[in-house]
């Protein structure tokens, strides 16, 4: 705790209370990227649901953008100790992308193109709180920043929001993603600080 002290006051104190431990505050846009960024064309483009074995769901461009929309505005902590509130989005809630889908696993690995992957509780992707993103700031969304449709699951930190997302597969087991393998932590909470394995 410490930081939200008494004494500060109006936006100042605004933007304290939104800012998790150890981050700090920045208007630009970061980008962070393990590898190169893979281009991958709009008539190429696909996002699979499956369940390791067979495909469950599966959209083209074409269809994913027929799902409905919502924009959306929130805030980015990257554990390198970013963060960058207010940012707006638009995409399509993994809510509507699961809708109709029943299934008793309880973990995913969000995978992308280039090979990118990250792990998460299925949960977390549901109840409103993550998106497959494709537009920024009023703008498709830039290649760097995982054009043409990146996962954004902003209640944690940044690496779970896999640029270039591809698919996700349904797991019975946890099984880590890139980042996780390496030692960052499982579940990735800015709040707790939980950065890496231990924390
Ligand atoms: N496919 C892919 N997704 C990724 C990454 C990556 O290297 N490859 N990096 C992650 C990390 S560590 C962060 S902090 C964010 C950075 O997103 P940005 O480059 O749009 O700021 O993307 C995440 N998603
Ligand atoms: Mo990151």
């Amino acid at each position: 705790m410490g930081i939200i002290s008494r004494g500060f006051s109006g936006r100042r104190s605004a933007e304290v209370v939104k800012l998790p431990p150890g981050q700090y505050l920045t208007t630009d846009f970061p980008v962070l990227s393990a590898g190169p960024t893979p281009h991958v064309a709009l008539d190429q483009w696909e996002f699979t649901i499956d369940d390791g074995t067979n495909v469950l769901q599966r959209w083209n461009w074409k269809s994913f953008l027929e799902l409905s929309t919502e924009t959306f505005t929130v805030d980015l902590h990257c554990v390198t100790r970013w963060s960058k509130l207010g940012t707006s989005w638009e995409g399509v809630s993994l809510n509507t992308m699961f809708a109709g889908l029943k299934t008793d696993a309880q973990y995913v690995l969000a995978h992308s193109y280039g090979d990118y992957s990250t792990n998460l509780p299925l949960s977390e992707l549901l109840n409103n709180q993550a998106w497959i993103a494709f537009r920024f700031d009023g703008k498709d969304l830039a290649p760097e920043h995982g054009g043409p449709a990146r996962l954004l699951v902003p209640h944690l930190y940044l690496w779970k929001s896999a640029k270039w997302i591809r698919g996700i597969t349904l797991m019975h087991e946890d099984h880590s993603g890139f980042w996780e393998s390496l030692g960052y932590h499982n579940y990735g909470d800015p709040w707790r600080e939980q950065r890496y394995w231990g924390d």
